[in-house]
């Protein structure tokens, strides 16, 4: 395999690089006045600007060159045509096929699976419906109330965080809950409020084997039974989206309530589909569509937007011109948004699961950094907590920037005031303030001469950090659902440039069995010797405590 290290567009990426470390945005700004429309795109749904990057209209061409160079267009054609992508598990990569909104076939070793997709949809439409306007009833003849949601990882974050940002569009009445830890206070918390009679389990997960999951529908099942003292109450109360029917059935759901979920979509990809039943239950499936067609219109973008002006492409580029050459380790998303809470979480997965790797897709070891560690939070509770380290840290952190031109809910002139913050934010991170700023301003106020030179040095911010801005005209179910495609193509765009497949997850699938072996220790007489002596130690101490 030839390196990325070896094209020409990469090495000068490279050298251009330590040319750009010494350059100041400021000094960007004030030699283009045209930099904000240069760098700025108009995409489906909101504007993205990226002109607070510490780049040129050099940098730019370099990283396009480089997009042409990987064949950025030419794995975009494999993966929405149904090419087995995802090497490593030897499988097609079509949650795009989830939202297409067209007739053209998608074809996954000849078959297209537009029919499936279809049949699935209807599947949720008419379930959601009939739960919606009460004709699913529970044991004892009741409407349901509350539909309790079990998955976890890409069967969790994607509903939890779509069914919390779009809140506003549910009529409320039927509440949502969400099931992911194995730490029995999550389902004990949850279940506590709940009437067996009125609730609904959705298990979501793929491959119905994760433990955890198992774990919490079993306790939920024992919660109902013990209730309706009948085990045919399962059938009203229990259904399971997963692509594993047998082992659904096995664990005791209705062939009939089982949703169809394929081996195509991956798991932190999978919101679009059946995984995205709870979204249909609480927001109606009207608003699912919506979602859905807002992920289309940013599949088209992605597809047929020159590279320069393509939101993902760009994206990815930058992610990777921030990181692999400028030395980024992290990266931060700020939503100016309350409903948008779980978004950095939910990106996380999506980021770091997918291209969180160092070894490329034909097996060697890579020798650039890849992605960086994705964080964040709400941006205004960041402001009074973190963001000291953004501004003055000695490391820097790109940031992405999330917010509306109109409020969700508007109130007063909070707004005015919520926006005011963000536009600032990435003003500032992007100016900074300098030593003779800082002693113009302490004279102004009266400080004597030593006080400032006390003060001054703290007071410095360097600047020159750079930001994303995404402004959407309001959060709609269209907006988010082009939203989180933006990003998922990102991250395939990142994950083409740095040779890294990006829809396995061996470190998760780690993860999975390691528990298991503890888990017999934990319930033997004695602990095995063979452990290293830190665990061997904790296991003894944990044993004997309890
Ligand atoms: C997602 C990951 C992972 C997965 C969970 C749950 O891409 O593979 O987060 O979604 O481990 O797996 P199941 O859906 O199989 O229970």
């Amino acid at each position: 395999m030839t390196s990325r290290t070896s094209l020409p567009s990469w090495q000068k990426l490279d050298a251009h690089a330590e040319e750009m470390k010494q350059q100041h945005m400021v000094d960007l700004f004030a030699n283009d006045s045209e930099r904000f429309s240069k760098f700025s795109i108009k995409a489906p749904q909101f504007l993205f600007d990226y002109s607070k990057n510490l780049m040129s209209d050099e940098t730019r061409a370099l990283l396009l060159d480089l997009a042409k160079d990987c064949d950025v267009e030419g794995w975009r054609s494999k993966m929405f045509s149904g090419e087995r992508i995802n090497k490593t598990e030897d499988r097609a990569v079509l949650h795009t096929a989830l939202r297409n909104r067209s007739n053209k076939p998608t074809l996954v070793d000849g078959e297209n699976v537009n029919e499936d997709v279809q049949k699935a949809l209807n599947h949720v439409k008419a379930f959601s419906d009939k739960v919606r306007y009460g004709e699913w009833l529970g044991y004892s003849g009741e409407c349901i109330t509350d539909v309790v949601s079990i998955g976890v990882g890409g069967s969790n974050l994607g509903p939890q965080m779509v069914t919390d940002a779009l809140n506003e569009y549910a009529n409320n009445d039927i509440q949502v809950h969400y099931v992911s830890n194995v730490d029995g206070t999550q389902i004990a918390n949850v279940l506590r409020p709940l009437n067996p009679e009125t609730t609904l389990f959705v298990v979501s997960s793929k491959t119905f084997t994760t433990s955890e999951t198992m774990t919490n529908a079993t306790t939920a099942m024992e919660w109902l039974v013990a209730a309706a003292f009948d085990k045919n109450a399962i059938a009203k109360h229990f259904v399971a989206v997963s692509s594993n029917k047998e082992k659904a059935t096995a664990f005791g759901i209705a062939e009939e309530n089982i949703f169809d979920m394929w081996d195509w979509v991956g798991g932190r990809f999978s919101l679009w589909s059946t995984i995205g039943l709870p979204i249909a239950i609480y927001l109606g499936f009207e608003n699912f569509v919506a979602l859905l067609e807002g992920a289309n219109e940013m599949d088209k973008h992605f597809c047929e937007t020159p590279l320069e002006n393509n939101a993902p492409v760009i994206m990815g580029l930058l992610s990777l011109w921030n990181t692999t050459f400028l030395g980024s380790q992290s990266q931060v998303i700020l939503p100016y948004d309350q409903s948008l809470h779980m978004l950095p979480a939910y990106l996380q997965q999506a980021e770091m699961e997918s291209n969180g790797k160092s070894t490329s897709w034909d097996g060697e070891a890579i020798e650039y950094t890849t992605v960086p560690a994705l964080w964040g939070e709400i941006g205004i509770n960041g402001q009074h907590a973190f963001y000291q380290y953004l501004h003055q840290g000695n490391t820097i952190v790109p940031a992405d920037f999330i917010g509306s031109v109109q409020s969700l809910i508007p109130v007063n002139n909070h707004h005015e005031i919520l926006m005011s913050n963000f536009f600032a934010q990435t003003q500032a991170l992007m100016q900074g303030v300098t030593e003779e700023q800082v002693r113009e301003e302490l004279t102004a106020k009266g400080m004597s001469p030593s006080d400032i030179d006390k003060v001054a040095p703290h007071k410095v911010h360097k600047g020159n950090r750079p930001s994303n801005t995404i402004l959407m005209q309001k959060l709609t179910p269209k907006a988010l659902g082009s939203l989180i495609a933006l990003y998922e193509h990102k991250i395939f765009v990142q994950g083409i440039l740095l040779q890294i497949c990006s829809f396995d997850q061996w470190g998760v699938e780690l993860g999975k069995g390691l528990a298991n072996k503890i888990q017999a220790e934990l319930t033997s007489d004695t602990v095995s010797d063979n452990l290293d002596s830190s665990t061997y130690g904790l296991l003894n101490y944990f044993k004997s405590a309890r």
